[in-house]
């Protein structure tokens, strides 16, 4: 919105020439977002717990997660409401890539707000049945992959890390791919959110991340010079990332050990969700593997418990999956998990960054 009312006054006020620059509105943005989440946390919190949105804690749940209950949770609309304002505020509203993530964003957390309203309300239930979930997200997802292949001069190539000549093209097929990075973005940042600041950290990491590459494949030249994909109109995906940042940035301050809030499903499975879109609108996809290694690592550990426990009828690879109650239950204290999986996810953001140089 600035935007579209301060820029056309630049004749008159020279400073309003600054926003046009996409850095100058990411900055403000990322600045805009994190305030926001900052100064209305101690209130969401305040209200969570008037509203007894507590969290339950399942007795299967490592024993160092009891006193976690009653811990507000849902903290997730605070994060969606911080990065909707701010790209509201900053981005180019009339800008397709702007409209179609925070489609993603609400739709996303409108999943997550049924799943985590039917659990609390009816208390120890599952909420949203795990294939309703699922079909919920597959459907949005679809939509979403559909709308940015509808954009225009999108190209349905998908990029191939460490290999500029191979790009296969999946023609209507690449709406599919799309809604499986998607969908498996979003529940791969649901399981890891599993301990104090373990999803929100790595959230923050990545959105910086694909905030460098949003930035470069929206400049024509740099995309050149870098012989990345150009994606134009994906500049502005930049200032979206940067809300993202901001606002996980601002949750964390809450979130940290010892959480005085949580998520919540409308914030894990939105912010699985953005990643993914983001990903696809910035042409890598596949990339999203390394940027979320961390949230890959985390379902894999899962998928091998879960498979390990069926094929040997109930022996277990890890003493607890995902495999951050692993380690808490070889003793890490919780603070030591959550930091050493920052470090981890830290490290593989600085090798994915690396492939736009190793191609
Ligand atoms: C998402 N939710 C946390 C919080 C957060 C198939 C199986 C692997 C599924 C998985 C599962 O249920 N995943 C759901 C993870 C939960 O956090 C809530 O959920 C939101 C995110 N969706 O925002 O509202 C608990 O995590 C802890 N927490 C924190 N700090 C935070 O900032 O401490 C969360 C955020 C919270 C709190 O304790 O209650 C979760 O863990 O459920 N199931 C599991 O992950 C379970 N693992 C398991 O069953 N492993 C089995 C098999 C099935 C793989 C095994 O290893 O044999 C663990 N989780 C729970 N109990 N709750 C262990 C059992």
């Amino acid at each position: 919105m600035l935007y579209h009312i301060l820029y056309p006054l630049h004749t008159e006020i020279s400073f309003f020439n600054l926003f046009q620059y996409i850095t100058f509105r990411t900055i403000y943005a990322s600045l805009t977002a994190f305030f926001v989440c900052f100064l209305l946390g101690p209130w969401v919190i305040k209200r969570l717990r008037k509203m007894q949105v507590g969290q339950y804690i399942r007795e299967t749940g490592p024993e160092s997660h009891y006193d976690k209950a009653g811990t507000p949770t849902m903290g997730g609309i605070l994060i969606i409401f911080s990065i909707t304002v701010s790209t509201l505020l900053w981005a180019d509203l009339t800008n397709d890539y702007i409209h179609i993530v925070l489609l993603a964003a609400v739709g996303f957390a409108a999943i997550g707000f049924a799943d985590d309203y039917l659990m609390l309300i009816k208390k120890r239930s599952k909420g949203l049945s795990a294939r309703g979930k699922l079909l919920l997200q597959l459907l949005l997802a679809l939509l979403t992959g559909t709308l940015v292949c509808l954009c225009a001069e999108f190209d349905t190539k998908v990029t191939i890390p460490f290999f500029k000549n191979i790009s296969p093209d999946l023609g209507i097929g690449y709406v599919i791919f799309a809604a499986v990075v998607i969908v498996g973005a979003s529940n791969a940042v649901n399981l890891t959110d599993g301990l104090d600041g373990l999803a929100i950290g790595p959230v923050a990491i990545a959105a910086v991340t694909y905030m460098v590459f949003a930035y470069v494949a929206g400049h024509a030249v740099i995309a050149d010079y870098l012989q990345i994909n150009f994606v134009k109109g994906s500049g502005e995906i930049a200032i979206f990332c940067g809300t993202v940042a901001g606002a996980s940035v601002g949750f964390l301050w809450f979130n940290a050990y010892p959480a005085q809030i949580f998520m919540g499903d409308v914030g894990s499975l939105s912010l699985g969700g953005i990643l993914g879109t983001v990903a696809v609108i910035t042409k890598q996809e596949i990339l999203l593997v390394i940027v979320g290694g961390l949230f890959v690592i985390e379902t894999l550990s899962v998928i091998f418990q879960v498979s390990f426990f069926k094929m040997t009828n109930g022996q277990r690879i890890f003493k607890m999956a995902p495999i951050h109650h692993h380690f808490e239950l070889k003793g890490w204290p919780e603070p030591k998990v959550i930091v050493r999986f920052w470090i981890i996810a830290i490290a593989l953001a600085l090798i994915s960054m690396s492939t736009l140089k190793i191609r």
